[in-house]
């Protein structure tokens, strides 16, 4: 019959995760019809329309969720960093390590001389470890090429793993992430290049879904930053900033004055700033991995960011430097343990503003008719459980578009 389900999975706690209902967007004992990839039906069972459906799944009271969206990881590189780390056990600073040469240029040099075949195969399991734990979007971003055939190398590894079947990966490009060593004391020759040559290559392949900056001290100035994000919307493209990290740079109100989708960390953004985001419509994206590894002590403006109403998103920043983290779940635990955010924000962090971190909030996010059925299917008892246990994974079963991922993969 032409109204045919795909698939109905019944008997289920729904955490719907939109938004000003019921806690979580909460249904108890409800039901989820999916039909051609998409969330057909979402309701309380006792409301389910009479209909067909190819297959029934009794999934035995355990609790729905939006599959999770990571919106901020740099999972593509070479190397790794567990040397560095062993000399800031030693006393140096990540500031330190990054002036003296070390840092994001030591994964520069170990990205530059790794194939595009290396980078996938590196990524893989890195990914693997964030689909175990319900991740169904995530954003993988470049910046440790910074010249642009290994920046655009990083960004096909990228779109490789998207199109591998797993979780949907959206490809941000950093190019103005690090100086890289041959443009030292030349650094407006190398943001002439990355808003230049480097970003059209980029944009000319099709590989960049967003443009970021990492606009600090130890990076970029506002002014650099402001020409890079000049050049990308002057081609259409979604801009997003590592904004105010290690010190104020009036990252937050820049990102907001280019509209941009999101400002990620702002440990350090005014009241101002803050004001100029709610007002911009721009996301707050917070990395508690980045807080925690660091040891950083300036907590992000949580209180200003709820008072202003700027959705607050998460995600695990899973890099080599600053944050190794290949968990949604303990970034969700960091995230109510340092920043002091509920379960509920933590939730909607990595699902509903994750999603509008991204510009996919009418794709994925929430558990609504219409949208990706990007599904997780948890063992749990309440959905703050998400957020509560440290280094257990309940997830049951997820769906990226109504397909279990293992077998999509
Ligand atoms: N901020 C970060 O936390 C990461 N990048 C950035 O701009 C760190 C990247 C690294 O240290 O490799
Ligand atoms: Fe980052």
């Amino acid at each position: 019959m032409a109204g045919r389900w795909d698939d109905l999975w019944t008997n289920l706690r729904v955490a719907t995760m939109v938004a000003g209902g019921a806690p979580y967007g909460a249904i108890e004992d409800g039901a989820i019809a999916v039909r051609d990839g998409r969330i057909a039906w979402v309701g309380p069972r006792a409301e389910l329309p009479a209909h067909e459906a190819r297959t029934t799944h009794d999934c035995a009271g355990r609790w729905a969720t939006p599959g999770l969206v990571d919106c901020h990881t740099h999972l593509v590189f070479g190397g790794d960093r567990a040397r560095e780390f062993e000399m800031r056990l030693g006393g140096a600073t990540y500031e330190e390590i990054a002036r003296a040469g070390g840092g994001i240029r030591s994964t520069v040099a170990a990205t530059r001389v790794a194939s595009l075949r290396d980078l996938v195969d590196a990524a893989r399991p890195r990914l693997a470890a964030l689909a175990r734990e319900g991740a169904t979007t995530v954003e993988i971003k470049s910046g440790y090429g910074l010249d642009i055939e290994a920046e655009a190398r990083q960004l096909r590894a990228a779109r490789a793993l998207g199109a591998a079947g797993g979780p949907r990966v959206t490809t941000t490009f950093l190019g103005a992430h690090a100086l890289p060593p041959e443009f030292t004391g030349r650094q407006g020759a190398y943001v002439d290049l990355v808003a230049g040559p480097m970003l059209d290559a980029i944009a000319a392949e099709g590989l960049a879904d967003a443009v970021d900056c990492f606009a600090e001290r130890i990076a970029f100035t506002p002014e650099e930053t402001a020409r890079v994000f000049s050049a990308a919307r002057a081609k259409g493209l979604a801009v997003k900033l590592h904004a105010d990290q290690l010190s104020d740079q009036g990252g937050a109100a820049l990102a907001a004055r280019f509209g941009a989708l999101s400002a990620d960390h702002v440990e350090f953004s005014s009241e101002e700033g803050v004001a100029a985001m709610a007002a911009a419509g721009t996301v707050a994206v917070l990395l508690p991995g980045a807080f925690y590894f660091l040891r950083e002590r300036q907590l992000p403006p949580l209180e200003a960011l709820r008072r202003h109403g700027v959705p607050i998103a998460l995600a695990t920043d899973a890099n080599p430097g600053s944050s190794p983290l290949l968990s949604p779940l303990l970034a969700m635990n960091m995230a109510a343990t340092l920043f002091r955010m509920t379960p509920e924000e933590a939730l909607a962090g990595f699902t509903r503003n994750g999603a509008r971190a991204l510009g996919l909030a009418a794709e994925t996010g929430t558990l609504e008719a219409g949208k990706a059925a990007d599904i997780a299917i948890w063992d749990i008892e309440r959905p703050a459980e998400l957020a509560y246990w440290i280094a257990r994974n309940p997830l049951h079963l997820a769906l990226r578009g109504g397909i279990p991922m293992e077998l999509r993969a």
